[in-house]
């Protein structure tokens, strides 16, 4: 019989499918039978504390890839892949921790939230309470907010509020009203947020079948390296991996509390996402990376942004504070402090490049002007 003709085929709609074809076509459009919905749904055996009955909101965050970076990794004989953060539903990792911390306070009755950002996190939190369809009050350093951040969190309608100050007084202000009114606070030091941002571990083991050698991560006010450690350690005890990373916190040396071993009270940096003076988990961070037997250091606003090149030349895009991990791998290794070769290294990339689209058109000159004409194009092309 020739294909097309009429036939008792089962058909969808007017489409008729010829038996031969019929194996593959359904099997390429039929759903998987588990659909991705969220890491509550996926993790919630361990996430601690969070009530059995609590419905999630969640805006099927989670599940992000991890990227193999074949030039970086050439360049150091490691098999260095990007666990790119910067496609979660709001472009960063905040969202890992704010499905948690949202689900536990609507649970728990809350009708507001409020939190204390250098961008992501207000992003992320205003993305989470429209989603809850509760208030949410942002503060943020007055200035030193990122475009994008700053739009996502108008957009999801939060309420926005500049501080004449830096993220760390802005956060002592959060903490303060979250005990004297019923406002629920969602920065990391909300037990809940690491619970969900301590999933990105889980994930890294589920897809390497084990931990990476060595975990490369920005570190502002520390609650994600310290989640991430937390997971680790979690299913190393649940049995899951036998080994541990080690951690290799980064901080930019303008905002590089943990490196010198006290607060920085005007921290400054490129990286305004972890432009931090006081970071709310610092001495937890700390005993993370001495746990892992790894280290805590900074690297210039100068290599930060050229890792952030690197990378988007390697395809990944992401905000300046995102590609801190990965340069403060390559200084190591460029230093002899570090040998990674036949090692595999997950840097993580903490949001993405959209967030802060300022920090590259501000450093290149604007694009080139022709005239409509084939010629101009042919002439600036050459042969
Ligand atoms: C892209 O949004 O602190 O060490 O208020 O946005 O867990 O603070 C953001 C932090 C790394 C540092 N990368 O993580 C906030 C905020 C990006 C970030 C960090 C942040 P933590």
């Amino acid at each position: 019989m020739k294909f097309g003709a009429p036939s008792k085929h089962r058909t969808h709609g007017n489409f008729r499918i010829h038996p031969r074809f019929k194996r593959s076509f359904v099997r390429q459009y039929n759903p998987p039978t588990m659909p991705y919905a969220g890491l509550i749904n996926r993790y919630r055996d361990f996430l601690t504390n969070l009530p059995n009955a609590a419905a999630p909101i969640t805006l099927h965050e989670g599940n992000t890839p991890l990227i193999p970076l074949p030039r970086l990794s050439a360049e150091l004989g490691a098999d260095v892949r990007a666990k790119f953060e910067g496609l979660n539903p709001t472009g960063s990792f905040k969202d890992r921790g704010m499905t948690v911390a949202m689900t536990a306070s609507v649970a728990a009755g809350a009708k507001a939230c409020i939190c204390a950002s250098t961008g992501n996190t207000a992003a992320s939190a205003a993305a989470y309470a429209a989603r809850a369809g509760i208030a949410c009050y942002v503060l943020i350093p007055e200035g030193k907010v990122a475009t994008g951040k700053l739009a996502g969190a108008v957009a999801y309608g939060a309420a926005v509020i500049q501080v004449q100050g830096s993220f760390d007084e802005a956060l002592a202000l959060v903490r303060e009203i979250s005990q004297k009114r019923p406002i629920a606070l969602v920065n990391s030091v909300n037990p809940h947020r690491l619970e969900g941002q301590k999933t990105a571990a889980f994930e890294l083991v589920d897809a390497l079948g084990r931990a990476p050698d060595w975990l490369c991560l920005p570190v502002g006010n520390a609650g994600n390296i310290t989640a991430y450690w937390k997971g680790f350690v979690e299913y190393h005890l649940a049995g899951r991996t036998e080994s541990l990373p080690q951690l290799l916190g980064v901080q930019a040396e303008g905002a590089a509390p943990l490196v010198l071993g006290h607060a920085v009270d005007k921290p400054e940096t490129v990286a305004t996402a972890i432009r931090i003076g006081r970071p709310a988990r610092g001495e937890e961070a700390l005993h993370a990376a001495e746990e892992s037997d790894g280290r805590i250091i900074a690297v210039s606003d100068t290599e930060i942004l050229a890792m952030q090149q690197r990378l988007a030349g390697e395809g990944v895009w992401c905000e300046p504070a995102s590609a801190a991990g990965a340069a403060g791998l390559l200084k190591e290794v460029h230093a002899g402090r570090l040998d990674v070769r036949g090692k595999t290294i997950v840097c993580v990339v903490t949001g993405h490049g959209l967030k802060d689209p300022d920090s590259i058109t501000s450093r290149f000159a604007p694009p080139q002007v022709i005239p409509a004409s084939m010629e101009a194009l042919e002439r600036l092309i050459g042969s």
